[in-house]
């Protein structure tokens, strides 16, 4: 599909929603999970990011998730998240980095939690310090791992806003996680066109930076 052909489906959408993947957060300097420069290259998903992991070894998993938000803090939105935030009603986003709310969009659905998030492990609870004060439990990454339910405030408001769209961009995932990626049959069953962009494979190819802007403005 060219540009031009995609940028027609825009203009004649009533209502546009985001599904987003790591591959939004690349060219920010995130690195995506299945990559050449994957964070699972180092380390499994089952090693780090499942709540057994936690239990095995929480000190690990802290090490893991404390470099990641480094990582994230040293991060800013690229142009693409911007022309997201201009164009499009609800973002839902696999991503735990923050960036599309940093980049002005405000309705943004983080089905996968948020990396600087810290949460009581045995009764979810908000959390400032590293035990909860209310249960005792200890501090968690706010985060979904393998194996735990997403929100389920999240869930549903991700299935309505992909049911209620006539647009759903997705754009920089590999679809390999569920039920994130259940969202992209939803969509179509609902009766919405699916416009997926990634490096290569999709109906746009190419760095999502710098097709989103020519996309949507
Ligand atoms: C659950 C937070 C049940 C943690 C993450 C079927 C149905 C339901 C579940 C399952 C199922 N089959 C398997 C499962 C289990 C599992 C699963 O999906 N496993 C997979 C690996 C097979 N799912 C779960 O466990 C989920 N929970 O099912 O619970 C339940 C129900 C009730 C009660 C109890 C339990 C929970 C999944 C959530 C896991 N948490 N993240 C953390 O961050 O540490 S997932 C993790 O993967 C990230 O969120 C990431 O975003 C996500 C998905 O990966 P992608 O975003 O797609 O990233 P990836 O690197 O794979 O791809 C990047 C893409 O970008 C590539 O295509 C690349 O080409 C492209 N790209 C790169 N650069 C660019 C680009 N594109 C454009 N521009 C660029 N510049």
């Amino acid at each position: 599909m060219t540009i031009d052909q995609a940028r027609k489906i825009v203009q004649s959408a009533r209502c546009i929603v985001a599904l987003t993947g790591a591959g939004m957060s690349a060219e920010s300097g995130v690195p995506t999970f299945r990559g050449s420069e994957g964070l699972w290259k180092k380390h499994r998903p089952e090693e780090l990011a499942t709540p057994e992991a936690f239990r095995r070894n929480p000190e690990l998993v802290w090490e893991w998730y404390e470099w990641r938000r480094g990582v994230v803090r040293n991060c800013q939105p690229h142009a693409g998240h911007r022309a997201l935030a201009q164009a499009v009603s609800t973002v839902i986003t696999q991503n735990v980095d923050g960036l599309h709310q940093l980049a002005g969009s405000r309705n943004v659905i983080e089905i996968h939690g948020n990396i600087m998030h810290t949460l009581c492990f045995d009764c979810g609870a908000d959390l400032e310090g590293m035990f909860c004060e209310s249960c005792g439990g200890r501090a968690r990454p706010g985060v979904v791992w393998f194996g735990e339910a997403l929100p389920p405030l999240a869930w549903e408001a991700s299935a309505a806003a992909v049911r209620n769209a006539d647009l759903l961009l997705v754009i920089g995932t590999s679809g390999a996680v569920y039920p994130a990626a259940q969202l992209i049959p939803l969509a179509r069953a609902a009766g919405a066109q699916v416009l997926a962009l990634n490096l290569k494979g999709a109906d746009l190819n190419g760095p999502c930076g710098e097709i989103l802007p020519k996309l949507l403005q």
